[in-house]
């Protein structure tokens, strides 16, 4: 007996989840933004490219630990005294890489090194980076980042870089972001016009834009802090966990600070990283860490403060100047404010 097909009902196959189309290319939004930059020239955008560029080759090479060769530590510590993977001087010569011969990066601060790459002298920017973040979690296979800030240079082109270039408040940003090598790899940034996520299509070679005009939510359920050092957190801090957890909060701690950022900026939530005992000031950098993950907040309509001053007003006086940081949903942000 022929069955009969309900052709209302059925879908075509241009019309079915398999052929919608999927979002526009990061390429072709970076260029169709293009005008929103206050000195639209195309270097930016390029420089964005460069940084996508680098962000797919580490990526291979992240999908590829446990294979090769390439986890675990290299028996050298960075800036910060922390052991160097592998993976963290690889993601730092990649960058660099990209960023130096594509020729708009004047300087470029990175975790990773003492002093600043001096570039070129003709690019209009300077460039801040952690290659590669949470690079503890590699050799278990937990999610790491890369994150970015990029300034407009204060100097004349042309001339060689100066410290103003380099130590400049994170509300002078013109564009930031991160690289999140999770389940999938996303591409999250701002040029201060909102913030939108790209995620990477592995067989295409292609970021497309899947989270258009992220908005981080007003407020949160989810708390994450390493409560394995509450007993150097001062007693406002304390204080304010117990207050999360009378609240019933759930506690969520990846250790990788893109990932943690991440998930809070889906799902609402506060990432702490207090003044401790044994980090006084506090242990994740402004410059190459804070800056960029509080541009973004913001933009997505969160917050991010030391505990009590806006992150992105603290001027640098030093390259890897370590601060406090409390960044998430704003009001979540705001109620720390009021233990700390
Ligand atoms: P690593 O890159 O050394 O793993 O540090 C990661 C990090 O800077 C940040 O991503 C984490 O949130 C934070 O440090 C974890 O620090 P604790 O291990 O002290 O909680």
């Amino acid at each position: 007996m022929q069955r009969s097909i309900n052709k209302a009902n059925t879908p075509s196959i241009e019309t079915s989840r398999i052929a919608q189309p999927i979002g526009s290319t990061l390429d072709r939004f970076i260029k169709n933004n293009q005008d929103q930059f206050a000195y639209a020239s195309g270097e930016l955008s390029q420089l964005l490219r460069d940084i996508a560029l680098a962000s797919k080759v580490v990526n291979r090479e992240v999908n590829k630990a446990g294979l090769i060769d390439i986890m675990g530590a290299v028996g050298s510590q960075n800036t910060a005294g922390d052991d160097q993977q592998k993976l963290d001087v690889l993601a730092n010569i990649r960058f660099t890489r990209a960023l130096a011969k594509g020729g708009e990066v004047c300087a470029l601060v990175s975790e990773e090194a003492e002093t600043f790459a001096d570039l070129n002298n003709d690019g209009k920017y300077v460039i801040a980076i952690d290659p590669l973040d949470g690079s503890s979690n590699i050799d278990v296979n937990v999610s790491i980042g890369t994150i970015f800030s990029i300034y407009r240079r204060k100097s004349p082109v042309g001339t060689p870089i100066q410290p103003d270039d380099i130590l400049q408040r994170g509300a002078d940003q013109v564009a930031a972001g991160y690289v999140l090598y999770g389940s999938s790899t996303m591409l999250v940034y701002t040029t201060g016009h909102g913030v939108n996520g790209f995620t990477y299509e592995p067989t295409l070679g292609e970021y497309f834009l899947s989270h258009p005009d992220m908005h981080m939510p007003y407020d949160g359920r989810i708390y994450s802090i390493n409560e394995g050092s509450a007993n150097s957190f001062s007693q406002p801090v304390k204080d304010y966990v117990q207050y999360c957890k009378d609240q019933k909060y759930t506690a969520r701690y990846i250790g990788s600070l893109v990932a943690d950022f991440h998930r809070n900026m889906l799902k609402g939530g506060i990432y702490i990283y207090p003044a401790t005992a044994k980090d006084p000031q506090g242990k994740l950098r402004l410059i190459y860490e804070c800056n960029a993950l509080a541009f973004v907040a913001e933009q997505a309509g969160g917050s991010a403060t030391n505990g009590s001053m806006r992150i992105l007003d603290i001027k640098p006086d030093s390259l890897h100047q370590r601060t406090a940081l409390y960044v998430g949903s704003r009001n979540m942000v705001e109620k720390s404010a009021t233990f700390v």
